[in-house]
């Protein structure tokens, strides 16, 4: 929606998903349906969402909501369940130490919900044992900056990437991932023609749309790449001399360290698998420009040598000195809405509170001091695949997980699930009922989710927004920081944790901020420290530090003072290292995971949203044809896919935009939406020795064709229960459930068999249908009067009509003589069109329209097709795939 067109009384809030931090307005009409539009006020975003932002009203219903108090699945009041959860972690820490228990969190949690939990393992139960999915995800990037620059400081702001000449994306999909900004980039490439763009990528991906130069390396080489770059900045007399000797150790070192491993381009190319045209062109376009900003994500962090590669990166900025000024820097661009959040309150396992660390005396007795706590950690706790080895060996006794699914997420995932299967307690605080970790757990604690919630994020540019709610608490569900303060009054610590509102919690963060600080620390909210509520619930959007109120700070270091000893910054020498999980005759090609355009994470809140569920609409593995051919697999078919630790069946898309050697599953797909698409339970784990993180997109795996006896798909208006079907795929569609099947054993009688998965025992249906039982050939419709209320297609081969027009029956009340004629078929009656799969998610313009208007029409640019169709006028996610089916 326009963001004119809202109601006045629309609420300010933040986007839940990305990075980005994009500002919301949304709003909710006499009949409860919300509406959302871009900010314009905003400065992550001024106005844009993306596909997935754009759709978040359509993921806030009730539906799947877990609304009570549980213990072991049964309904309970908020005491029983808290008391509960106290008793269970006090009787085990009373028995076997503060470091048998942990905390699972998250970078959704908002600010001061992840204060009150670090708060309470740290200071009061006196264990560093809680850790979270940011270790997943942002854990190489904190230990890369705290080398290089004494501090985790992201030293840039947005606005660099419209001053800058250069963007160098490396290990990011920028369109898909961080859509806003890739459209900040796309305009502000409009606007200035000479800004050049640099993709390093092993697939080509949809942010290749936008790039000048797309380097699609050999996975894992990265460290060679920037160190070949160290080395051709130097040869091209490129040093900042000024800046290296007066703002920088260790410059000698590193650069003796690039030459030993890149001594030459050629060198470089062929260790990447690049061209050296390729290579020297990137390193000509570095060398000369001043104004580079390299923006670098999940491909860089993820990885067993990502520490590594962070610094390669940063050393290249120091080496030049471009950092600090505008249109300039090393930019990590952060997954989750509030990982920067996370990691201002220290919610890693070896950090402290605000930007301190455990490892430091001083700060132990600073934040022990501020907090008055009785105790405060001595030693770093467990990194999150250490913890859940923990979990697995017995030595961790009771676990809170808080908004995330770590049996969908973490490396290893089939052991996960196995360890907390085992573990005496398992707490888990959710918005949702049924998650594959809520089916683990003993205790269910209900979660307000976004709309509901009330707090801060920050986002990749160290922006503070406030999230604010719009919509009734629903059921019993509790903010995640109430529920944390609770459990801790009943552990004992009454007075530290007696907050009657968020906003008490983060005056107490941001003043811990600014306690003792003196400029020694880079985070300093103390500005914010002496907010009242009405000034707290109306914080504009500002990033940090913030000494004085309203007053932030765009850039970092741009006086050349860095956060170490002596506050210079260091550049790192770097060894590089091959990645430790290696392919073999067994395993001979390698996995890389990521996301995917409309889905977020595992699924729980956008698999909720039809339009968002049909640009993807099954787990999938991406494969060059030319892998895909070597192991018989054809575009359509099912494949196997193992590794070392277990097995996934997908469906194959073929694409030269693969490496070749190289396959691609997405990560979103869990037990909720399909029977084996958890691609976690393939990942090796193998962690980065100084981040702890994982080595996610680097997995030696094979493939080999699933070749069950039927295929089929089924799209009903009811869930239904897939049990004894050999493979099942579901996404949420406008009006119906779409199912995709394949069964290993043929069934005997398909018209009854159809029945029992329809569960049609009612007497006022029609059934339309036709079967070759020879062949396993069967088709059905289940008619209710002149409605379609659902149909099975059953084939002994994945081929099978398109879903697309079939789909869209589920909206009409009555069908057309000519439509009922269609249904066998899967076919629509002349003069109707199949749309084809939905490229363009905002106004559901599908692939077939789109093609044929660029035919008929003769539309040559994205631009006249969005005259044409609409599509890609609203949130612009699927311009770059408009582009290609032009240029296709
Ligand atoms: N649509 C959508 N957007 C999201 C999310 C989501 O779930 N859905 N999640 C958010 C979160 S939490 C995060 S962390 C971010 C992640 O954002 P990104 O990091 O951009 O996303 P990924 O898809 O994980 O991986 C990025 C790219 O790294 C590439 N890559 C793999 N191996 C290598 C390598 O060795 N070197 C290099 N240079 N590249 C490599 C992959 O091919 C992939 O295209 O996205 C955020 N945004
Ligand atoms: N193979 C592979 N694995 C990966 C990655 C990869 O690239 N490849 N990426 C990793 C990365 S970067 C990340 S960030 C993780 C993400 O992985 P997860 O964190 O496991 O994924 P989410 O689905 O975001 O989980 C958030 C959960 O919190 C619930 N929730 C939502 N709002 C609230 C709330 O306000 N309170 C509470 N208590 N609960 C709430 C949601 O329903 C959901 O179940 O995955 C990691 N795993
Ligand atoms: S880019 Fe999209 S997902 Fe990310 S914050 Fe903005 S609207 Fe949300
Ligand atoms: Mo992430």
């Amino acid at each position: 929606m326009n963001s004119e067109n809202l109601p006045k009384n629309s609420v300010k809030t933040i986007c839940p998903y990305c990075g980005v931090g994009c500002g919301v307005l949304a709003s909710v009409d006499e009949q409860g349906q919300v509406s959302v539009a871009g900010d314009p006020d905003h400065p992550a975003n001024l106005g844009r969402l993306c596909s997935k932002g754009a759709a978040l009203g359509e993921t806030v219903g009730l539906d799947g909501r877990l609304l009570h108090p549980e213990i072991n699945g049964q309904q309970v009041e908020w005491d029983a369940a808290l008391d509960k959860v106290a008793n269970g972690f006090a009787d085990i820490i009373r028995e076997h130490g503060p470091d048998a228990v942990a905390f699972y969190v998250s970078g959704q949690l908002l600010t001061e919900d992840y204060y009150l939990a670090n708060k309470l393992m740290k200071g009061f139960i006196g264990s560093a044992n809680i850790d979270t999915n940011s270790r997943l995800c942002m854990s190489s990037t904190v230990a890369g900056y705290k080398r290089a620059l004494g501090s985790d400081t992201v030293p840039c702001s947005y606005e660099d990437l419209e001053r800058a000449k250069l963007i160098v994306l490396t290990g990011s999909n920028t369109a898909w991932c961080h859509p806003v900004l890739f459209q900040r980039i796309n305009q502000a490439k409009k606007d200035n023609p000479d800004l050049m763009v640099v993709v390093i990528d092993p697939r080509r991906t949809t942010t290749c749309e936008i790039a000048d130069l797309h380097l699609p390396l050999q996975p894992g080489t990265d460290t060679t790449l920037f160190n070949g770059l160290l080395t051709y900045l130097e040869q091209q007399g490129e040093v900042n001399s000024l800046f290296v000797d007066n703002y920088t150790d260790g410059a000698a070192d590193a650069l003796v360290a690039a030459k030993a491993s890149a001594p030459s381009t050629a060198e470089v190319a062929k260790t990447c698998a690049l061209t050296e045209a390729d290579v020297t062109e990137f390193y000509r376009l570095f060398a000369r420009t001043e104004r580079v900003v390299t923006v670098f994500s999940q491909g860089v962090n993820q990885s067993s040598v990502g520490t590594d590669k962070v610094n390669s990166i940063l050393n290249c900025h120091l080496l030049t000195g471009r950092i600090g000024r505008p249109g300039m820097g090393p930019f990590s661009f952060t997954g989750q809405t509030n990982a920067m959040g996370g990691r201002e309150v220290g919610g890693l396992a070896n950090q402290l509170a605000a930007h301190m660390e455990i490892d430091n005396p001083e700060h132990r007795d600073l934040t022990q001091r501020f907090w008055q706590a009785p105790l405060i950690a001595e030693e770093n706790g467990l990194k999150a695949v250490e913890m859940f080895e923990a979990i697995d060996k017995g030595e961790i006794k009771a676990v809170w997980i808080m908004c995330t699914n770590p049996v969908v997420s973490l490396p290893d995932a089939d052991r996960v699930r196995v360890g907390l299967e085992k573990c005496p307690l398992v707490v888990v605080s959710e918005c949702i009922r049924d998650t594959d970790t809520t089916a683990v757990a003993d205790v269910l604690l209900p979660a307000l989710t976004w709309g509901e919630k009330d707090g801060t994020v920050t986002n990749s540019e160290r922006r503070i927004s406030r999230s604010r709610p719009f919509l009734p608490q629903p059921g019993d569900a509790r903010a995640d920081w109430w529920i944390i303060s609770q459990v801790a009054r009943r552990l004992g610590f009454a007075d530290a944790f007696d907050y009657e509102t968020v906003a008490d919690v983060f005056r107490e963060h941001a003043a811990l901020s600014g306690f003792e600080n003196e400029s020694k620390r880079d985070f300093d909210i103390s500005g914010l420290s002496g907010l009242d509520r009405k000034a707290y619930d109306a914080i504009e959007p500002v990033q940090w530090p913030v000494k004085t109120s309203g007053e932030g700070t765009a850039r970092m270091f741009s006086d050349g003072r860095f956060y170490t000893p002596n506050g210079k910054a260091r550049l790192v020498a770097i060894n590089p290292r091959a990645p430790v999980n290696t392919i073999d005759d067994n395993f001979p090609l390698i996995l890389n995971t990521g996301r995917t355009r409309d889905q977020w994470h595992t699924m729980t809140r956008t698999g909720k949203a039809a339009r968002l569920s049909e640009h993807s609409p099954e787990p999938y593995v991406e494969m060059h044809p030319d892998d895909a051919k070597g192991v018989m697999l054809k575009e359509g078919a099912l494949a196997q896919v193992f590794s070392r630790r277990g097995e996934v069946i997908v469906r194959v898309r073929t694409s030269q935009d693969q490496r070749p050697g190289s396959i691609f599953i997405p990560i979103h797909w869990n037990d909720q939406f399909a029977s084996q698409g958890r691609v976690d339970a393939l990942v090796n784990p193998v962690v980065d020795p100084i981040s702890g993180q994982p080595e996610f997109k680097q997995t030696p795996v094979r493939v080999k064709p699933y070749q069950p006896a039927w295929h089929g798909f089924l799209l009903t208006r009811r869930r239904l229960d897939m049990d004894g079907v050999s493979y099942w795929s579901c996404a949420t569609g406008d009006g119906f459930y779409r199912y995709e099947i394949a069964g290993e054993q043929a069934e005997l009688d398909w018209p009854v068999w159809a029945r029992g998965m329809l569960c049609a025992s009612d007497n006022d249906v029609n059934w339309v249908e036709y079967l070759d039982a020879k062949a396993h050939r069967y088709r059905g419709v289940r008619m209710v009067e002149n409605r379609v209320e659902s149909c099975i297609f059953i084939a002994p081969s994945h081929e099978l009509p398109s879903r697309s027009w079939l789909a869209g029956l589920f909206v009409k009340e009555s069908l057309l003589e000519d439509e009922r004629k269609g249904l066998l078929l899967g076919k629509p009656p002349v003069g109707q069109e199949d749309v084809g799969r939905i490229v363009c998610a905002c106004f559901s313009v599908g692939i077939n329209t789109i093609t044929t208007a660029i035919k008929e029409q003769n539309l040559k640019s994205a631009e006249e097709i969005g005259l044409a169709l609409k599509a890609g006028t609203n949130c612009g996610s699927c311009v770059p795939e408009l582009k290609s089916l032009l240029s296709a």
